[in-house]
């Protein structure tokens, strides 16, 4: 039997929300022709909010939800959510670390293997049949090079972890260094990009990091080094990325992550020394069960009492 009601901003995986639908009564917001005028007639009905990294929850949306006393979110960012209000009104906000670390480092590790052996390249030559014709350039080996982690949380951890199979040496940048790792704090993000043949965002979007990789960080990453993004495409400067790649100014970029997705900018389009995913690192079958699992395990946890499982707030 159906009970809370919960309001869900956007589509999920179908079997979280077939297992959502047999527990809850479940209102999908993004169904309604006009959203506004829903929430101005029906927020109040609403206990829970079930939503994603993606379409987080602002402080508009938490305000028409009167009655609003948990959040469930499919994903580890929280850029797109204001945990102020939602502390403010005390609502739990739970969301799904963790689960994704091994995905979202495998995917970076495939980026920074692919930019610098020109992977997806050689694919498209071969199937442009150039290969019939010609040799495909020499590519830029992995094994021993150094890698910059920006931001080692759980998840820039996971991508340093991959590093040892191919003796490779790390150092890092946080807001400040960690006690418990084995590698090497770099105090500046400009003195490890410097440093870096591969510098990796792996840190959190939102206002903290907004625009760290600049145009500064990218011209002292230089023309031999490569930029891998798997964080948040706010986290670099957009424009000055594009630039550095077309003037060859860095040797290349991977990039799961854009400042304004699903818009990936034309300029990269044209560039065969940067590789583009759909915002893909946690995609796999195996790493969205968990993160669906965690979703509800998250919401019967609060309705049962108890405290959640990952809680952000
Ligand atoms: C997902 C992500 O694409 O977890 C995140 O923060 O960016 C990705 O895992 C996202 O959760 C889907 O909305």
């Amino acid at each position: 039997m159906p009970s809370h009601s919960l309001l869900q901003l956007g589509p999920l995986l179908p079997a979280l929300e077939d297992r959502l639908a047999q527990r809850y009564s479940v209102h999908p917001l993004w169904k309604e022709p006009d959203a506004a005028a829903f929430l101005a007639a029906r927020g109040a009905e609403f206990v829970g909010l079930v939503t994603s990294a993606r379409y987080g929850a602002d402080q508009a949306l938490i305000d028409s939800l009167p009655a609003l006393k948990v959040i469930s979110s499919f994903g580890v960012g929280l850029d797109a959510f204001d945990l102020d209000a939602a502390r403010a009104r005390g609502i739990a906000v739970g969301y799904t670390p963790d689960v994704l670390n091994d995905c979202v480092a495998d995917t970076a590790f495939a980026l920074l293997m692919d930019v610098a052996r020109g992977i997806s390249a050689a694919d498209r030559f071969v199937r442009r049949g150039d290969w019939r014709t010609g040799q495909f350039p020499l590519a830029t080996k992995v094994s021993g090079k150094r890698v910059g982690i920006l931001g080692l949380g759980r998840i820039g951890q996971a991508i340093a972890r991959r590093t040892s199979g191919f003796d490779m040496e790390v150092r890092y940048h946080n807001r400040r260094a960690l006690n418990d790792v084995p590698y090497v704090y770099e105090p500046t993000l400009k003195g490890l990009a410097e440093w870096s043949d591969f510098l990796v965002i792996a840190s959190a979007g939102g206002g903290g990091t907004r625009g760290l990789v600049s145009r500064e960080i990218l011209d002292a990453l230089g023309p031999e080094g490569y930029l891998v993004n798997i964080a948040r495409g706010s986290v670099t400067d957009e424009d000055a990325l594009i630039d550095a790649l077309v003037h060859r100014r860095i040797a290349g970029a991977g990039l799961d992550v854009f400042t304004h997705e699903p818009h990936v900018p034309e300029a990269l389009m044209a560039l065969d020394n940067v590789v583009l995913l759909p915002h893909v690192a946690s995609n796999t079958h195996e790493t969205r069960a968990d993160m669906a699992r965690r979703v509800e395990d998250n919401l019967a946890a609060f309705f049962a009492g108890r405290p959640l499982i990952s809680a952000a707030v």
